[in-house]
């Protein structure tokens, strides 16, 4: 098999380059290694910027989200007892949509299968191979038997722990990391959200966040031992945490429910430099991530797909490698704008109790601020609705 880009990986970050090289007119081919029921099946981001729905609607695939999907002009930080809105919409003039990752993905899958492109599930062993060559390729194994893809570019779209990143050799590579002391314990429930916009609370026994999918699906958090497992948290003891977080209006109007899902995710901030090797790209997850405070990651790899689509219509249409050879400076400047932002709302939202109480006190009064100042409300506000791509 020949296609002109071959990209590994059918979430988000995969399945949204796929469509936009096929609005270019650049042939692909996706290689999956799970089915994609599991695909769907992942609970993930909730949360998109204005230019990832964007993205959906360049590629045509965006009619759901805006039929389904809440946009929402502000959130809340909820400290000290008392939650502080910030408009953001008033702030930035832009807004954020909730839309699960979940039907973002299904939205894509579809999409592509109506424009009758290839997606290889079940690939077994993908091997990114020779991309510091002109003749990159990538082998697979599918109902026991070994396929080779030629192809002119790889990208490699297959997450935080995908085989393309770790197909480059250490020298080439140089990664940053920072990986917190605590996980988020997420739980879904088919009850009406807490408040119509989103809640984050800094409380002393622990982060928590109020979010949601729909107008009677919830989606919480709440801030956890690195070492919990979902087994300790019954659905009646994560009610009564989360109860415990929150102001007293909203503890006094929480609905509850069974949960129909709950796990629990670890956070880290990490990035790889740079996003390309040769013939191969990096995008999304495989190449960076950001712990889900600021609801970066999705965004990222929404912003990701659309620089490396751009540059690859340059190469094909303008015969110019001026965009590949730009790429990885390009995305890496809006990532780590978003690495860091993450790392700020985490770092004053969580507890951290290596911190002792003068870092408690600190968090306080820098969420006072915030608050209070326009200009820092200002500033929280347009990093949230993500910058300028
Ligand atoms: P993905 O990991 O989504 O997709 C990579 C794909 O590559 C997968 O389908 C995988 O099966 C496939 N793959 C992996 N190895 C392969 C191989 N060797 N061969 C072939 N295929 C391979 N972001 C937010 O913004 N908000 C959130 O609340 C949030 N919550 C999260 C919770 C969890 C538990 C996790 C893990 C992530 C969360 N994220 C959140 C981040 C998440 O949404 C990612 O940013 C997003 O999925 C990135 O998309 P991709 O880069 O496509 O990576
Ligand atoms: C979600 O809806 O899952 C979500 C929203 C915002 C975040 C993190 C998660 O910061």
């Amino acid at each position: 098999m020949r296609t002109k880009v071959a990209i590994i990986g059918a979430g988000p970050a995969g399945l949204l380059l796929g469509q936009l090289l096929h609005t270019y007119g650049i042939d692909n081919v996706i290689l999956e290694k799970h089915t994609a029921d599991y695909v769907l099946a992942r609970i993930r981001a909730g949360l998109l910027e204005e230019g990832t729905v964007g993205l959906l609607d360049q590629i045509g695939a965006g009619q759901r989200a805006h039929h389904e999907g809440l946009v929402h002009d502000g959130i809340e930080l909820a400290f000290g007892g008392s939650r502080h809105r910030i408009d953001m919409k008033a702030f930035t003039g832009k807004t954020v949509m909730i839309y699960g990752q979940t039907e973002v993905t299904l939205d894509l899958m579809n999409a592509r299968r109506a424009a009758g492109l290839t997606t290889v599930y079940e690939a077994a062993d993908v091997t990114p191979l020779d991309f510091d060559t002109d003749h990159p390729r990538v082998t697979y194994v599918k109902d026991g038997a070994t396929h080779a893809i030629a192809c002119d570019f790889i990208a490699g779209c297959d997450g935080f722990h995908g085989i393309s990143r770790a197909s480059v050799k250490p020298p080439a590579i140089e990664t940053f990391e920072r990986v917190y002391p605590f996980g988020w314990l997420g739980i879904l429930s088919d009850t009406p959200p807490v408040s119509h916009e989103l809640i984050y609370s800094n409380h002393a026994r622990g982060f928590a966040l109020c979010t949601m999918r729909s107008r009677s699906r919830s989606r919480y958090y709440v801030q956890c031992a690195l070492d919990d497992q979902v087994e300790q948290w019954p659905d009646d003891r994560f009610w009564d945490e989360l109860r415990r977080r929150l102001d007293q209006k909203a503890a006094d109007s929480l609905i509850t429910g069974p949960s129909i899902e709950k796990s629990i995710a670890p956070l880290r901030s990490f990035v790889a430099e740079p996003m390309r090797f040769g013939r191969m790209f990096l995008a999304g997850d495989a190449a960076h991530i950001v712990p889900p405070t600021g609801a970066k990651g999705l965004n990222l790899a929404a912003s990701d797909a659309h620089y490396l689509a751009s540059a690859l219509r340059e190469y094909y249409d303008e015969k110019s490698s001026a965009g590949i050879d730009h790429y990885s400076e390009t995305a890496l400047a809006r990532v780590w704008k978003a690495v860091r932002f993450s790392w700020w709302m985490t770092s004053i939202l969580h507890k951290f109790p290596e911190n002792g109480t003068i870092g408690a006190r600190i968090q306080l009064a820098e969420l006072d601020y915030v608050t209070r100042s326009k200009a820092a409300m200002t500033s929280l506000a347009e990093n949230y609705v993500g910058l300028p791509f």
